[in-house]
């Protein structure tokens, strides 16, 4: 470690360096110490999403030329898959909620940990077991799963991968996301501190409060869901084979019932993120709070009803198509409802368009161009039209890598800060963020345009035609990469040796910034007590 700079607000590293033997990886790996915890889960995700974005990278790579490129058909298979499922299990799905909001929860509430602390490094505990099964997956058995990350039947009971294990994988992994929900839903509940009312929670607790629930009540739907891909697979209960009697799309229904509503533990907790850095780098307290709160409770509701535009050429009656497809419009209400608060909010703000900010900013671009291809996609009509291409691809990673990810990166420039007391070079920081804007959009509406002109997804090989949309897409591909290696060099950097910070270097108004950077290991040495809302910069004395 570096030289020991004490903070502007406090003289020692707060809850990072407990005298002594606090900081052995003994004391780390079974502290039930929330913000230790966080950074446990922090640490991990972000290794499983270097290792998912050298995947990624890897596809691209094949994708460079028609014919093979750098790897065979089956290898192809495997790679997507694995891209795939570490992406969305161990990224995208615990990424802001099992890291963020286990370091921040407890502080925004100006409470002294989550609800039940042990349950929460118990969670941990799941999550690098499933993590870990996942990443065995990979070298056992029949070699790497094959089945993409959607695991759809009949093919998923028949292939002789490693299917089985990959998906105990995910099962523990869904347990370790429900019992996070517990956790946040009670610490929400009962660890408030004195004055905040529901009026008063930060917007990104009332995010993670309306993901938790959707944890709680959807993830169970998926657990059970895996376990009859085992038992078909290693019984033949022909529950999924039409040769006895069973039905596979009644797998696609389950699944999607689970993992459309995924989607939204994906992404609410990034907005929720959003909405806690706009109204601070606007100077302005927030438009429309309660439309912003309780609009993500209507998206985890309405949300809930529309798995089925994953199916429309499943076969379905045209009933039921319409029903899903209006639904699916209907879910746009509440998202454009975030979008028109966040902009209401900049309206005549004194606007710093400090790292943080900018990644905020770019998550209401991208999000907004996903959300829009993604009506392109609840429309039953052009779905038919696109479905399997790579204009989905490039659809979903609008809305999860340009959306969700970007609101990772937020927080990460937001929070980090606080948590290490020491701040990184917001001069790299911004140079890295252009390269990943600028790389995302290439990467990422190239391989739309491609989608839409026929070039399928999941194919290894595509004709000629498609070669130059190709090209530009995996150039893309690497500018995006060169700014995340920017960007994770730089934070590195500024952990490890970066400017001492103050308790509260961009002026919120939350709790988190009245306590020294980093927090002690108690949070708040009195119990503090709520006298204004989140946004009231002016009584909060930051304005
Ligand atoms: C937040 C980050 C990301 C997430 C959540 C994510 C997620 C996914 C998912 C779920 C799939 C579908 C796999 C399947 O069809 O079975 C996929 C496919 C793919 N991803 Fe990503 N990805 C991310 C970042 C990247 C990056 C950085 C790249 C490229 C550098 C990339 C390139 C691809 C490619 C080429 C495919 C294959 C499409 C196909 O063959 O169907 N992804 N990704
Ligand atoms: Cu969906």
């Amino acid at each position: 470690m570096t030289d020991p700079t004490p903070s502007a607000a406090g003289s020692d590293r707060g809850f990072l360096a407990r005298k002594g033997e606090g900081s052995t990886i003994l004391a780390w790996i079974t502290s039930t110490d929330h913000k230790r915890i966080g950074l446990l889960y922090l640490y991990a995700i972000l290794s499983f999403f270097l290792v998912g974005v050298v995947l990624g990278l890897l596809l691209r790579l094949e994708l460079l030329a028609p014919g093979r490129t750098i790897v065979d058909a089956q290898t192809y298979n495997a790679l997507f898959t694995l891209h795939g499922v570490i992406m969305i299990f161990l990224f995208i799905i615990p990424g802001i909620p099992a890291a963020f909001g286990n370091l921040m929860l407890p502080l925004l509430l100006g409470a002294r940990d989550v609800a039940f602390p042990r349950l929460n490094l118990f969670s941990w505990y799941l999550y690098m077991t499933g993590a870990l099964l996942a990443l065995t997956a990979l070298f056992t058995g029949g070699g790497p799963p094959d089945t993409g990350w959607t695991f759809y039947v009949p093919f998923s009971a028949r292939t002789t991968t490693n299917v089985s294990l990959a998906v105990t994988a995910v099962f523990i992994l869904g347990f370790s996301s429900i019992l996070t929900g517990l956790n946040f839903v009670t610490t929400t509940h009962r660890l408030r501190a004195r004055g905040m009312g529901w009026g008063r929670l930060p917007l990104f607790v009332w995010s993670l409060y309306a993901t938790a629930w959707v944890q709680i009540l959807a993830t169970p739907i998926l657990a059970i869901t895996l376990i009859l891909i085992l038992a078909e697979r290693l019984l033949g209960t022909g529950l999924f084979d039409p040769a006895r009697g069973g039905d596979p799309i009644m797998f696609q229904h389950l699944f999607w019932i689970y993992s459309h509503p995924a989607v939204y533990i994906m992404v609410l907790p990034g907005m929720g993120v959003v909405s806690e850095i706009i109204p601070v780098f606007s100077r302005k307290p927030v438009f429309g709070y309660w439309a912003i709160a309780l609009s993500s409770i209507a998206i985890a509701g309405a949300g809930s009803l529309v798995w089925g535009h994953h199916m429309f050429t499943s076969g379905m009656s045209d009933m039921a198509i319409l029903v899903f497809s209006f639904l699916t419009f209907v879910v746009a209400i509440p998202s454009a409802i975030k979008v028109f608060n966040w902009v209401a909010t900049l309206y005549k703000g004194s606007i710093a368009l400090d790292p943080p900010m900018l990644f905020a900013l770019s998550f209401v671009l991208l999000f907004s161009i996903g959300g829009l291809s993604g009506l392109i996609l609840g429309a039953a009509a052009t779905d038919i039209h696109v479905h399997d291409t790579h204009f989905v691809v490039g659809h979903f990673h609008y809305v999860m890598f340009g959306g969700t990810g970007f609101a990772f990166f937020a927080a990460l420039h937001y929070w980090l800060p606080k948590i290490y007391g020491r701040m990184y070079n917001k001069r790299v920081a911004t140079i890295a963020w252009g390269f990943m804007f600028v790389g995302i959009n290439i990467l990422y509406f190239f391989m739309q345009v491609a989608g839409i002109r026929g070039m399928p997804r999941r194919y290894y090989d595509y004709l000629p035609e498609f070669a130059a949309l190709n090209q530009i897409a995996t150039v893309g591909s690497w500018i995006l990469a060169f700014g995340l290696f920017l960007m994770f060099g730089n934070l590195l950097r500024g952990v490890l040796s970066g400017e001492p910070v103050g308790a509260n270097p961009w002026g919120g108004a939350t709790l988190e910034w009245t306590v020294p950077s980093p927090p002690p290991e108690e949070n708040f040495s009195v119990e503090p007590v709520v006298t204004h809302g989140p946004y009231d910069f002016r009584e909060a004395g930051v304005l």
